[in-house]
């Protein structure tokens, strides 16, 4: 599995480990190039004006940042077309799919910058230009390769001239036109040609090579080769989808109803999860996609470890069909644990009624590696992902759980989107945050908000009050509007604008959203009265923001309207999509 991510700067770790490995990629795979050019990488993505072109820069990575390929594409506002710099797999010989859609992504790009086409260079497949065999095998397989997108050579002009006498294998000049019958007009050919030599060979071809190429081109339209490795491919045709409105990816967890607590007054119940699925049927908003698998790794970067290992042994520990409630909670001495495991549910859990159970940990690691599906379908550029979970995660601490919480889902992807960006996380289920709250509170990269019914007549009762800001460096990144029970809606959206602007001013490169729907109106745990078009106004106020999004699924326990609910304030998110 690998995603294909564009990297802006070399600012966060993450990038900076990822550019790395392109200047790896690029010295073993470009053994012509000379070392300044593969210092230059990171530069050339900061200082567009000293390189003539705005680079962008893709890479093909795993979940763990191991790049597998990448491609850098230039493009010339001034002159509206792309040029393709760099294409490459660490490996080439085993074939993966990694170019194709490295190369889709990029056609994506010079669509969406409505670009007249891709421009590149790929070295001559005539043996009279290339001598060596083994070289003129490899160039005939990089044409095959591009023949599949309708790529071609321009052909009658003088473009593969060798600029220094004795000079072997000059490349041939490429052209994509995304696909568009309108053929490339000789006047723009030139322009574009003219371009290139300037500011990719600007010091290396001399004035008199440059206008005897440019002034080599007399065919209007410029003529591109026949195909020669392939018949005309139906390949050709543009990525035309991204012109059209990117459903939003929506990751279910297929694994969450193993995880049933029978008793009475456990509103949490896999019902739940159906019923917004259920109103989701049939609909063109949303698209499902299977969730991936990810390292434990990912859980112990949020949950103390002590707590993980726990809820393993305990959940192995329980019978099938019963349930381990606290019975002491040795709050008063955190050293001294106790050693039944029965015990220490009382040392790790917040409350009096979310038990043990056989399958919650089943449940719960299933349900964070949906968020993190959600988190690596922003990486790959997907505007908007719905991690439909249960169950729920935002009232679990770094060292403790509750609140019908074990593991904290939306914090964990925060915590996977954090090497990447600033990162803001915003709760709207009707009870406060603790969990992402604590998690994340002495962080300024993250910023956490929360709006919620306050914490002085509702759960969790012990945080969630304005005065809570954050500590040391997180002072100021931690924001909390707990709302008196009867807030009107029209109210909530007021509050929810000053919540939306902190985000606003915090610059995030992602936000996340913990979406509850017990702010719905006859929720058992809540006191508020929110019908369908008010989730879809919140929908559409978060939106808005026009940032990657996030949701994980939190709370929400009134069956009847969930569905509806739900669907609504997707749909005001979707309907906000340009
Ligand atoms: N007898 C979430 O919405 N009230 N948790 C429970 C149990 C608790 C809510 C009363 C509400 C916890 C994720
Ligand atoms: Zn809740």
């Amino acid at each position: 599995m690998f995603r294909i991510r564009k990297i802006p700067d070399n600012l966060f770790p993450m990038n900076r480990f990822v550019l790395e490995q392109v200047q790896e990629i690029l010295i073993s795979r470009f053994s012509s190039l000379r070392e300044d050019q593969v210092r230059a990488i990171p530069e050339q993505l900061h200082n567009p004006l000293k390189y003539g072109f705005r680079s962008i820069l893709f890479v093909a990575e795993n979940i763990r940042g191991r790049v597998r390929g990448f491609a850098m594409l230039m493009h010339a506002p001034d002159k509206n077309f792309c040029f393709l710099e760099y294409i490459a797999a660490r490996h080439e010989a085993t074939p993966s799919g990694i170019g194709s859609a490295l190369y889709e992504r990029c056609r994506e790009e010079a669509m969406m910058l409505k670009t007249h086409g891709i421009f590149m260079e790929s070295l001559p497949d005539a043996p009279e230009l290339c001598p060596e065999p083994g070289i003129l095998t490899q160039n005939k397989a990089r044409l095959k390769f591009w023949e599949r997108f309708g790529v071609r050579p321009v052909i009658n002009t003088l473009y593969e001239t060798p600029v220094k006498a004795g000079e072997t294998c000059p490349p041939y000049l490429l052209i994509d036109t995304l696909g568009r019958e309108t053929p490339i007009s000789r006047d723009y050919g030139k322009n574009v040609c003219e371009a290139i030599l300037r500011r990719k060979y600007g010091g290396y071809c001399p004035e008199d090579y440059i206008q005897k190429v440019v002034h080599s081109f007399r065919d209007d339209p410029v003529q591109l080769r026949p195909f020669r490795y392939l018949r005309k491919p139906g390949l050709a045709k543009p990525a035309a989808q991204s012109r059209q409105k990117k459903p939003v990816v929506l990751i279910f967890n297929d694994n969450h109803a193993i995880h049933h607590v029978r008793e009475r007054g456990y509103v949490e119940s896999p019902v739940r999860i159906k019923a917004i699925l259920k109103a989701f049927e049939g609909s063109s908003m949303v698209k499902r996609i299977p969730a991936m698998s990810f390292p434990e790794k990912f859980i112990r970067q949020v949950h103390a470890s002590d707590l993980v290992d726990y809820l393993k042994a305990a959940c192995q520990a329980t019978p099938e069909g019963k349930s381990v409630y606290p019975y002491v909670f040795p709050i008063r001495n955190p050293n001294r644990k106790p050693k039944d495991l029965g015990l220490l549910a009382g040392y790790y859990c917040i409350d009096t009624f979310t038990p043990i159970h056989r399958n919650v940990w089943n449940a719960a690691r299933s349900a964070t590696e949906c968020a993190l599906t959600g988190a690596d379908q922003l990486l790959g550029g997907h505007p908007y992902a719905y991690a439909l979970v249960r169950p729920p995660g935002h009232h679990a601490e770094t060292k403790v759980y509750g609140g019908f919480c074990y593991l904290n889902s939306a914090a964990i992807a925060v915590q996977y989107l954090s090497h990447y960006a600033r990162v803001a996380l915003l709760d709207i289920d009707y009870h406060h945050g603790n969990g992402h709250q604590e998690i994340f509170y002495k962080r300024k990269d993250v910023l956490t908000v929360s709006i919620h019914g306050n914490p002085s007549d509702t759960f969790p009762y012990f945080c969630g009050f304005r005065n809570e800001k954050g500590e040391g460096e997180g002072l100021g990144y931690n924001h909390n509007f707990p709302l008196a029970p009867d807030t009107c809606p029209e109210d909530y959206r007021k509050v929810l604008a000053e919540a939306l602007h902190r985000v606003e001013k915090f610059k995030p490169g992602f936000l996340v959203v913990s979406f509850g729907l017990d702010t719905a109106k006859g929720d058992p745990t809540g006191s508020f009265s929110f019908s369908s078009g008010d989730f879809k106004k919140a929908g559409s106020m978060i939106g808005s923001l026009g940032l990657p999004l996030l949701i994980v699924q939190e709370g929400g326990y009134l069956t009847r309207s969930m569905g509806g609910n739900a669907f609504g304030f997707i749909q005001g998110i979707y309907e906000t999509i340009a």
